[in-house]
Order: structure tokens, then C-alpha cells, then sequence
């Protein structure tokens, strides 16, 4: 690609381009975090960006996550890996028969202020062209869903997001405030596929006999993770200590108007909008959601 120099939106400010020149597509600079980050989730699942956000917007973006934290929807739930409704007839050791504690908590994208960093960044087309690039697509575009398109993950004291598989092929995300201590991003690269669920992995790591497949991330805030959280068995651990951690979840989909089901989305976010209408969501696969 000819390399372009794009007019830099103020949206893009907090960004390092100097080690992420997303306005300058197809530049040397480019290309090289590109394919480092598609090389690393090649390899692994999983690519971190460190840096993305500047260390001078650090205390802005823990602010203004805090700022919206109080108005994350919290409803303990039992769930299971899939987030499906368990059907009787599995045998019991079958994975989507282990019940789980989730305990985390979303706020939804209508109730992040349009002005916050994540809100401005999440629909910028240098952005996205960006992400498109490191994951191999020819666009991302912004999910059509009010809530679910931009998030603010908080899991609290004491609490944590347990193992589960998620809707989206790519999650990008983005931590604003770490925990004092817990809150580690564990995650099982590839563990399932297009074609094969590979349960029996998934329930020995529910049981606790991961071994090597589990990677542990302790991510650092500002810091840009790209993650194939529709292959890779993932969970952020115990939080322990006063501060709650909080992530920015950017969700993208190689296709425009995407909208999540109802069912789901009042799971997550205690309610729907009429956007939501109750249709079974499109997936690319045949997997068990
Ligand atoms: O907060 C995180 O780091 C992970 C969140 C996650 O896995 C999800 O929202 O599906
Ligand atoms: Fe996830």
C-alpha cells in the first residue's frame, strides 16, 4: 500500500502515534505494528500493545472510567462458558453443564459520555482500519447495537469474570485502572475451532488441569489488547485489594448492523431497546455460543 498521511482527528490525541502512526496507513511504521501484532495473534491468540495510550492521558482515562463506573449493570449471574441455557441431556461432566459465577459488570456505550477518550476513539475510521489490518479483514465496522458496541468492563473486589468463550471473533480491549492485585487475564490460545469444540480441554481447564494451556496476562493500563475471544477460553481472575479493575471493550464486526440478541443483551445490560427486536444474531460458525 502507498503509504498516506491522514489529517490526525483530535480523537486520536491520547494515542502514541510515534510507535502507532495510525494516521499514517501503509508508512514503515504501520506495517511494522501490524505485523507484529497479526504475527502475535497468529502465534498465540493473543497480541498486547503497550503504550497505545500516551502516559500523560493515563489519569484522564482511569478518571473517566471511574466517573462511569457506578453506572455498570450489576447482576451476579450463573452462567456457563457458552453463556447458553444448559441442555439436560448433556452428560454432567460436559462443560456447558459447569456452573459459573459471573460477577463482573458492564456499563453500557449509551451511558458513556460521548466526550470520554474510549468514546471518541471507538468509531474512528483510522482506528478501525487499523484493528481491520492486525486482524486480517478488509474493514471493521461499529456494531449497530446502542449498548453492546462499546463497553466498560468492571470487575470489583472480590469478584471476577469467569471462564467463558466470547459472541465476537476479536475482542480489542483496552485497560483503564488495574487492580491493586488479582484481576490476571488468563486465557487458553485456540482451544476450540471452527469445527471442533474440544470439550474435553475446555472441562479440564474448568476443572483446574489447564496445565500449559493457560496463559497468564497481567495487562498494565493504556495498554491495547487484540484477542481471538471466540477460540481462546478466557477469564479475568479474583480482583483482590480496594480498586476495582476497569477495561474498555471495543466491539467490531466484519459486517455492518450487527445488534445483539435480546435475550443476551438483558443479561448483560438489564434491559433492551427496540434495536434489539429479539432476532437470533448471525454467527459464523456452527459453535455453541
Ligand atoms: O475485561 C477484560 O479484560 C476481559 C473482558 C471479556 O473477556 C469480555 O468482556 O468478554
Ligand atoms: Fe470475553
Amino acid at each position: 500500500m502507498q503509504p498516506s498521511v491522514l489529517a490526525v482527528p483530535q480523537a486520536l490525541e491520547p494515542v502514541d502515534l510515534d510507535r502507532y502512526p495510525l494516521h499514517e496507513p501503509g508508512s514503515d511504521g504501520w506495517d511494522a505494528a501490524v505485523r507484529t501484532a497479526r504475527d502475535h495473534l497468529a502465534a498465540d491468540g493473543c497480541a498486547v500493545l503497550p503504550g497505545f495510550v500516551r502516559a500523560a492521558w493515563r489519569d484522564r482515562l482511569r478518571r473517566e472510567g471511574e466517573e462511569i463506573a457506578p453506572r455498570a449493570h450489576h447482576e451476579s449471574q450463573v452462567v456457563n462458558v457458552y453463556n447458553t441455557e444448559p441442555d439436560p441431556d448433556l452428560p454432567a461432566e460436559h462443560p456447558a453443564r459447569v456452573p459459573l459465577e459471573r460477577g463482573n459488570a458492564f456499563v453500557a456505550r449509551d451511558r458513556i459520555p460521548d466526550d470520554q477518550v474510549i468514546h471518541r476513539l471507538y468509531p474512528v475510521p483510522a482506528f478501525r482500519a487499523f484493528l481491520a489490518a492486525c486482524v486480517g479483514v478488509p474493514e471493521l465496522h461499529e456494531l449497530a447495537d446502542p449498548l453492546a458496541g462499546l463497553c466498560l468492563n468492571v470487575v470489583g473486589e472480590g469478584r471476577s469474570h469467569p471462564w467463558h468463550f466470547d459472541t465476537n471473533e476479536i475482542a480489542i480491549s483496552l485497560l483503564t485502572r488495574a487492580p491493586e492485585a488479582g484481576g490476571v487475564f488468563e486465557y487458553c490460545p485456540d482451544i476450540r475451532s471452527d469445527g471442533a469444540e474440544n470439550t474435553a480441554d475446555v472441562a479440564a481447564v474448568l476443572a483446574g488441569d489447564g496445565g500449559d494451556r493457560v496463559r497468564r496476562l497481567e495487562l498494565r493500563a493504556g495498554e491495547l489488547q487484540l484477542f481471538r475471544g471466540r477460540y481462546s477460553l478466557h477469564r479475568v481472575t479474583e480482583v483482590r485489594g480496594g480498586t476495582a479493575r476497569h477495561t474498555a471493550i471495543f466491539s467490531y464486526s466484519a459486517r455492518p448492523g450487527v445488534v445483539g440478541s435480546a435475550v443476551r443483551t438483558r443479561q448483560l445490560f438489564g434491559r433492551t431497546l427496540p434495536e434489539h427486536g429479539g432476532q437470533r444474531s448471525v454467527r459464523v460458525d456452527g459453535l455453541m455460543d
